[in-house]
């Protein structure tokens, strides 16, 4: 079993989409739970690969090749992950904020909340505030913003600054999350929530709509 993780996350850490996905199905019909699989493998994996990029060590374009073995991954255990078939809970919208284009956390966030029973709404990379805005005009009970990028937070807090103004405020409930960001920023630019995972993502996103 540990054998069949360990090959997982070496495939991904070298970037071999076929692999992975080949992996992943084998692991699956071992009898491993796909929890298991995503956390013990593929994110596992995609964690060394950013610690790796952040040291110098590969470059942008193996980062990327990573990052497609990723979702070769995903692909397999999304339907697994997100099958929840409950009558959904409630309506999120989740987007990455403008300027960033890091997406893959954002979608775990989204499987994971899916599996949950929530309906989710993905408004894709590279979202704006007045994007955001019409989600919540769509009927939206909480807005999900992801940022990865040090340089795209303020965005976080120009989509708060625009719900605001467009009299969302205690109307939908706004979460923030993703590898830069934390509790003291969610704090300063006045989001309701912070996670710093996709499986508390869930839990913070029950919690600030009093889903029980
Ligand atoms: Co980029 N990148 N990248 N990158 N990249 C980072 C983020 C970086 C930390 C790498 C580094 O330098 N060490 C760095 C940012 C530095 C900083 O500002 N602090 C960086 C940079 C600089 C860049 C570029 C600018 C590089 C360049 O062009 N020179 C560029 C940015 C372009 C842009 O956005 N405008 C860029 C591009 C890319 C790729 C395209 C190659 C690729 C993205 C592919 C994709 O997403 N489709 C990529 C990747 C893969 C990474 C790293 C290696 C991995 C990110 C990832 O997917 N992690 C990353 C290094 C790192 O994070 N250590 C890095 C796995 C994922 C599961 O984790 O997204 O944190 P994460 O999500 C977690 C939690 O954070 C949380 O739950 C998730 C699951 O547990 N979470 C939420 C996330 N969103 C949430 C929302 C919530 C709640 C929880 O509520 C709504």
């Amino acid at each position: 079993m540990k054998d069949a993780l360990q090959k997982i996350f070496d495939s991904l850490v070298q970037g071999q989409t076929p692999m992975v996905k080949e992996l992943t199905i084998g692991a699956l019909e071992q009898g491993l739970a796909p929890g298991e699989i995503l956390d013990g493998g593929l994110v596992a994996a995609m964690s060394v690969v950013g610690e790796r990029f952040g040291n110098r060590e590969i470059y942008l374009p193996d980062v990327l090749l990573s990052a497609r073995a990723m979702y070769a991954g995903l692909d397999i255990l999304e339907p697994l992950l997100a099958a929840s078939g409950v009558k959904p809970v409630a309506k999120v919208a989740m987007g990455t904020v403008g300027g960033d284009i890091h997406d893959i956390g954002k979608n775990l966030v989204g499987i994971m909340m899916r599996g949950a029973g929530f309906e989710v709404i993905d408004l894709g990379v590279d979202v704006s505030p007045q994007k955001f805005v019409d989600a919540a005009a769509g009927g939206v009970s909480l807005i999900g913003m992801s940022a990865l990028v040090g340089a795209t937070m303020p965005s976080m807090q120009l989509t708060i600054q625009a719900l605001d103004e467009a009299g969302f405020q205690g109307k939908v409930k706004t979460m923030i999350g993703g590898a830069i960001v934390t509790q003291p920023f969610a704090d300063r630019i006045g989001a309701d929530g912070f996670a710093p995972d996709a499986a508390s993502a869930v839990d913070k996103a029950k919690e600030l709509l009093a889903i029980g």
